[in-house]
Parts: C-alpha cells; structure tokens; sequence
C-alpha cells in the first residue's frame, strides 16, 4: 500500500483507489477473518426449534458489523452526491500563483466533486430550496486542495461563531422536528430579521438558484477572497468560480416540490445518467484577481463574506476545465467517507483573514473526528493524497499504516532528523507573510456593517420574470410562517433592499406594505441574472407522447433530428413494451404515465396516435398542460395538437406544432434551447 508511486497526473487517482477495491462476484464466503462459512442463512441452535448459542461466532459478526453500519451525518451538507473527474488549466497561471496544478496546460489533475443541499436529511429530497454544496478535492502532486464552495458566492453570515445559530434557526425546529430540509419556517426567517448580514444570501436563496435543474447547470463559487502566491511571494485576491459549460438553469417552485415526490434523487440520477451516458458534466474555472494596492478601492470590504465582486468591476478570467467523468463504485466508501476542508491547501494559494473562512479553517477536522470516528480518515482511500506523505503522527483508531522504525519525533538524531521539512524552494508550504499590528478585540470591522445595498444590486439585476419568483418564494415562505411578528419584521427588513420586492410579499402575506423609499442602490450587474446564460438543447430531456397509429414517418424525422441536435427524447405510453405506427414502425416505451410525469423532463412532443384512444389522451393533455404551465417548450404533430386546446397554448411562445417534420423539428430545437418560455398567460 505504497503511496510513492502515485505522482503521475490524470489517472493516478483511480490507480490509487483500485487497489482498495474488491470485487465479491463468483468469489467464496467468508468470515472477516478469512474462514469459509458453510452456512448463512440458519443460526446455530440447540436443536431444530431451540435457543440461538454463543458459540455463533459467524452470526455474532455478521450482526455485529450490520448493527455499526452507520455513521452520522454530516451537519449540514448531509445529502451529496460526487463523481470522479480531471482539471486542466488551459495557460500557465505563473504570474500569480505558483500552485503546481496551475501551471502545465498539458497536465491532468484527478478531482473528486461533491455535490449536496445543506439543510436537509441524508434521505431528503434533492430539489428543496436550499444553497447547493459545491466541493471539489484536487489530487495534486504537492498535495491534496480542497475547494470547499457552494452555488451561491455569498454567505448568510459574517463570521464563523455565528454558525451554529444560522444552522439551529435552519434546521427543523427541535421541539416537533419539522420541516424537513425547507427554510420555511418560524426559526429561519427569525433568524434572517435578528441577523441582518444575511439579507444578500437570502436573496440569492429565494432565488431561482435555489432550486437547479441539474447539478451540471449550477455555478460553483469559493465564497471568501483567498490569495494566490507567486514564485515571487506576491499576492493577489482572488475569488474562484466555476462556470458550467451547459449554462446556469433551474427549474420552477412548484415542479421542484412535485420532482421531490416523484423523484427525489432526481438531481443525483441526472449526475449519475449523464455520466454513464458519456455527457461528461464540465465546468470551467475562473478567478476574479485583485492586486493587493487594491484592497480599499471598493465600495464594499473585499473581506466580507456577504459580498461579491461584480464581475463587469472585476473580470472573471477563465483559467482552466473540469471534466466528471466517472461513477462512484461505492457511495459510503467514496461520497459518504470524502471529507473536505478549506485548509487544505498547496503552495501558492493562501488565505485571506475572512472571519467566516478563517472560523471555517477550525470547523472542518473538528467535524471529520467525529464522523469518520478518530484521527485517521486521511488514510481512507478517497481521501489518501497521491504524492507520498510522511510525518511523526502516529496510532489512534483505525490506523492502517504501519510505520517501521523506532523514531516518531522531531528533532532527532537516530533517523538522520528525517522526516524534513522541507524549504520553501523545495515545495514547504508557507503562509503568506502578512503584516499584522492589532489589539485583539471581538469587534465587526466597520466596513462589514452595508447589508442591503448588494442585496439590492442583486434584485436590480434580475429578470421580471426572475423578480417576479423571488416575490413567489419570499410569499410562499413567510406564508408558512406562523409569528405574524417575525413576518412583520421580514418585510420591514427587505423593504431595506427593494420596495417592490417587499411589498409584493407583504401584500401575499396580507401584511400592510411598507412606506415607499427610493432605492438607494441603481446598478445593476448582469452577470447575476440567469436570462443572460449559455443556452443551448444539448441533453435537455423531451417526453414523446406516444399512442398507437401514430405518423412515422414525420415522428421518425423529428426523433432523428432532436438526436442529432444533442436533445434526449423519451417515450412515454399509457404501456410498457412496443407501441406500433400507421406503417409498422414499433418503438420501445421507456415510461408510461404511471413511472413518469412532466415534471421530470424539459419539453413535451405530443406525437398523439389513434383518436379512440381516450384514456391515452385524456393522460396525455393532463401531461401537456402541466409542462405549459411550468413554461416548457411544447411541440406538437398533427395529432398532438388535440392537447394544445386549452389556455390559449397554440398561440403560446415555445409551442411548436404542425408543418413538415423538418421544419417542425428545427423550430421546436430552437424553443428547447430556450429552456423556458415566461412570457406565458398562466395563473
Ligand atoms: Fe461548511 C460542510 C460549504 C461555511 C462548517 N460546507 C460543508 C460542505 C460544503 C460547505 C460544500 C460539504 C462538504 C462535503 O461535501 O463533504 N460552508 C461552505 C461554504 C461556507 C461554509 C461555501 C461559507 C462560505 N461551514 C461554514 C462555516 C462553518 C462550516 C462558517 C463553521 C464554522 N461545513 C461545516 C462543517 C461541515 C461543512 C460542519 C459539515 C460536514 C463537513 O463539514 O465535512 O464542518
């Protein structure tokens, strides 16, 4: 189990790991230790119909290991899902930083990603209206870095002693343990009135961020200023993003709640299918970069965690690509047993003094000592680094290496002083030599105290359509509120951020709306807005309704030409196995209305088929009119145009239907690629 060969970039991380799995199939049972077990289905007893014995060590086990399969959850961050891949950095990123990973655009870095929701139960649903976990551990060669961030680029709080509170308002209420994974409660918006900090990331959460399409269409942000170091011991800030290839997209507040009953891994199966599928989920990364003479010439504290830099301020330069693309083999030795934590760090990324990640840097080991059950968990295979590590660490619980030798200590004589540490110019990591001249104090710096004026950069920024779901998510939650205090308070304090927004939620509360005041706060940065995202078809998921007698020539054409366009079309029948068309052609069904439901795809094609099939249709236009009110580009032949009947849909944007298949076809790509269509008449 030597870790010194491991240094080879791309693949070395699954080399690694290989050695570490076991396959069961065609092998023989046995016990832990080895011994061929003859049977495992009776326990040993006294007699046919007597008492089970001691003696059963096999059963006592077997039992035993199955009575400690569990582990806690995480905190927060409890329900993940990760998968393997590889980052490239497309130039040399020298001039700033000297990280090793950074440097060669012809190396390949193994990454782990771990994506999660953060309130929520390891069991809960995946499309809660929640922040999403976006971590990422790169297996460099200097050591493993760990990019510990979420889909959001600002945090609820300022500083790290206030964490334990926001996850106690967040969580379920601890009297009656409800609800599960929601914000949507008494303690949550209590806390968010009483710490008014948070008013930028509760925008971002009442959000369509919120609530994403996919994990492959979620930005990923660092969150704090971290510092990149170059060979020269400059510093730069710098913040990270991670920009998916496919666009930022989401999905609407009511299919989020539907998906949840009719699938709630519906964000881990989608990671999962695209994998297998070879839809390699990417995402480019990108750093905003600060000179250090630069620190104060912001309107805001480059510092504050609840603050983001405008990316038309401050460019985002894209530096590099991570491609997923690899399964897990094993969700708890790999997902549930990977444990991340913001200092891990290499040579040439530092930190800056953020009290939110400076709290952070204490939190994470403390968190993994208990979840993974003692000081050990870096020699679990997902997390072993692949350059070799060496040090006087020793023992504790679980420990697998077997270190050789008498010496475990520094300094000493008997092994030559060995382990050394090692220069800077060798690789030794050093913080970055910041001057400090302070008092200790427990204070807020004055230039944290601005909550409202970027939370109102934000709504500046937004879409109507956009504005118009932040009012429906601010109403809907605080409309589960009980304390009519706590709504009071809300109100009052985002009229802080707009009027518009406030009194739109006030009046759906039946709350008086506040005073008129003039926002303060103009610009607006259009970067935040998800209107201005890539948009493309590519693997978005078409519901083919199909009937019996259907046209197949025409449905051939369209199915042909939505392939080729990177669109995934799925049948869906009132049956399982072949429906058969007009000239023969039989297509395999993938769901009926029964497994399936349109919450579950992007777009409809309503093929239709023969007339006297009632309940087909009458299945098939509950299906179509729920995708039109979510928005979805609807697409309809001859037939299927029976289904657009109601709600004005036919003269509807992105309802597609009749004239030549071709034609047809390429106009309904063009209205998925649009993915949503809100300039709908849908009450
Ligand atoms: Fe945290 C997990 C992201 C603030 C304490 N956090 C955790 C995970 C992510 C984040 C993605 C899941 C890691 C995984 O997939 O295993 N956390 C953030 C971000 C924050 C943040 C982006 C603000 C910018 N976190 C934060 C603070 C503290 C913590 C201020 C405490 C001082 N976070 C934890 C934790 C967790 C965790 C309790 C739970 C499980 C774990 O660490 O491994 O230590």
């Amino acid at each position: 189990m030597s870790d010194e060969h491991n240094v080879n970039g791309g693949s070395s991380k699954k080399e690694q790991l290989e050695k570490f799995t076991s396959d069961d199939r065609g092998k023989k049972m046995t016990t832990n230790q080895g011994l061929k077990v003859s049977e495992d289905e009776f326990s040993l007893k006294a007699g046919e119909r007597g008492p089970t014995l001691m003696e059963d060590f096999h059963f006592r086990e077997k039992m035993t290991h199955f009575d400690h399969e569990r582990i806690p959850e995480r905190i927060v961050h409890a329900r993940g899902f990760a998968a393997h891949g590889e980052f490239q950095v497309y130039e040399s990123m020298k001039e700033y930083t000297k990280a090793g990973f950074l440097q060669d655009p012809s190396k390949k870095t193994p990454v782990f990603v771990r994506f999660s929701t953060v309130a929520g139960n390891r069991g809960s649903g995946e499309l809660a209206r929640d922040a999403r976990g976006f971590s990422t551990k790169f297996y460099t060669e200097e050591g493993n870095y760990d990019l510990v961030g979420n889909n959001i680029p600002v945090f609820f709080i300022q500083d790290a002693i206030k964490f334990p509170d926001l996850v106690h308002a967040l969580k379920p209420e601890p009297h009656n343990e409800m609800p599960q994974a929601a914000s949507a409660h008494d303690t949550f918006w209590d806390f968010i009135a009483n710490n008014q900090e948070s008013a930028h990331m509760v925008m971002w959460a009442m959000s369509d961020r919120a609530i994403p399409r996919s994990f492959r269409m979620m930005e990923g942000f660092g969150v704090h200023t971290f510092r990149f170091v170059n060979e020269e011991g400059k510093s730069h800030f710098i913040k990270f993003h991670w920009k998916p290839v496919l666009g930022t997209h989401s999905v609407v507040w009511d299919e989020a709640q539907k998906i949840n009953g009719k699938d709630p891994d519906f964000h881990r199966r989608d990671l999962w299918d695209s994998i297998e599928n070879g839809d390699y989920p990417e995402y480019e990364l990108g750093v905003q970069i600060i000179a250090e003479e630069d620190e104060f010439a912001f309107d805001f504290d480059i510092l504050d965690p609840t603050k983001l830099w405008p990316e038309e301020d401050v460019p985002v330069k894209i530096i590099g690509k991570m491609t997923l693309n690899r399964n897990v083999d094993n969700v708890f030795a790999e997902t549930e047993q990977v444990a991340f934590h913001p200092g891990h760090v290499v040579p040439g990324i530092n930190f800056s003094n953020d009290p939110l990640l400076q709290g952070r840097l204490f939190s994470y080991t403390d968190t993994q000592l208990i979840r993974l059950g003692g000081p050990n968990f870096h020699e679990l295979p997902i997390n072993r680094p692949v350059c070799p590590f060496h040090n006087n660490q020793r023992d504790g619980y679980g420990r697998q290496t077997i270190n050789r030798g008498q010496v475990s200590y520094h300094k000493n004589s008997l092994a030559e002083n060995t382990p050394e540490t090692s220069t800077e110019k060798e690789g030794g990591y050093t913080h970055y030599h910041e001057k400090i001249d302070a008092h200790k104090v427990r204070a807020r710096s004055e230039s944290f105290k601005d909550h409202f004026s970027q939370a109102t950069l934000f709504w500046n920024s937004m879409s109507d359509a956009e504005k118009e779901h932040l009012i429906n998510a601010f109403s809907f939650e605080l409309g589960k509120v009980e304390s009519a205090s706590v709504q009071n308070q809300v109100v009052e304090m985002f009229a802080n951020v707009s009027h518009e927004l406030a009194t739109g939620f006030a009046e759906a509360i039946g709350i008086t709306p506040p005073a008129e005041q003039e926002n303060k706060v103009t610009k607006a940065s259009p970067a935040l807005s998800q209107e201005n995202t890539t948009k493309t078809p590519v693997t978005r998921k078409v519901a083919v309704l199909l009937g019996k007698d259907f046209q197949d020539k025409e449905v051939n054409t369209v199915l042909e030409t939505l392939k080729e366009a990177g669109v995934q079309p799925e049948i869906l029948s009132d049956k399982l196995g072949k429906v058969k068309g007009v000239e023969g052609t039989e297509l395999e069904v993938d769901h009926t209305f029964l497994t399936a439901d349109s919450v579950l795809f992007d777009a409809v094609y309503a093929v239709g088929g023969s007339e006297e099939d009632k309940a087909f249709y009458k299945k098939s236009a509950l299906f179509v009119h729920e995708a039109f009110s979510h928005f979805k580009p609807i697409g309809a032949t001859e037939e299927g145009i029976k289904l657009l009947q109601v709600d004005e849909m036919k003269n509807s944007k992105g309802v597609v239907y009749g004239g030549e298949a071709k034609k047809f076809a390429r106009e309904f790509i063009e209205a998925i690629a649009a993915h949503r269509h809100w300039d709908r008449n849908v009450v």
